[in-house]
């Protein structure tokens, strides 16, 4: 499903992100940078020890939740990864959205300040940290969206989508935009 913000496009794809052509691949990550399962261990076992070295001399004290840090891409296809950290899911009392908002936001930032033209995320925060893919996908998708609108920098972002339960919650999600 492709569908046209401003002069750049929302793709959604069912698959591995680790396999993407894009300047930039973002990572799900824990607030330690400590690498885990999940998208997280496939992203550093493709990209090979040369990110998770990076990590530990440039970031030694980790990445607060709902930020992001730049590593460069290791063996990926990609010239860099974007290591997001979203929020744990605790019943949304805890202005997880804003968390969730603002790794999303400071991805799109650092794409900008690298002249990164295409990336790709994967969804953050629906895995291991249980948030629901439903209300995951609304703030995803709209905070992409809202950049695109105003961005001259990037061409192309691609939602890469494990399994066809998170890709239907995000395809419905990106038609409700349409309307
Ligand atoms: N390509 C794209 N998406 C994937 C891939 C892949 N290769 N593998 C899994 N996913 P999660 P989180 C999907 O748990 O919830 C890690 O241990 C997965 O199906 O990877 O943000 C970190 O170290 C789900 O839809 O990330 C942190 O400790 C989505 O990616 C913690 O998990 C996110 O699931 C972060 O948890």
């Amino acid at each position: 499903m492709i569908v046209q913000f401003g002069s750049a496009r929302i793709e959604l794809v069912l698959g591995d992100i680790t396999v993407q052509r894009v300047d930039v691949i973002v990572n799900a990550a824990n607030a330690q940078l400590a690498g885990g399962g999940g998208v997280d261990g496939a992203i550093h076992l493709a990209a090979g020890p040369e990110i998770m070295e990076e990590l530990q001399r440039r970031y030694p004290d980790g990445c607060p939740t709902g930020s992001a840090v730049v590593t460069s891409g290791g063996n990926l296809h990609s010239r860099y990864v974007f290591h997001a950290v979203g929020p744990i899911w605790q019943g949304g009392g805890i202005k997880e959205s804003g968390l969730l908002e603002s790794a999303y936001q400071i991805c799109l930032s650092l794409a900008e300040k690298h002249t990164c033209r295409t990336l790709a995320f994967p969804s953050i925060s629906t895995g291991v940290y249980r948030y629901p893919v439903d209300l995951a996908a609304e703030i995803a998708l709209r905070t992409v969206a809202v950049k695109l609108e105003t961005s001259d920098q990037l061409d192309l972002v691609r939602f890469v989508l494990f399994d066809q339960g998170t890709f239907g919650s995000y395809a419905r999600v990106l038609e409700t935009m349409l309307i």
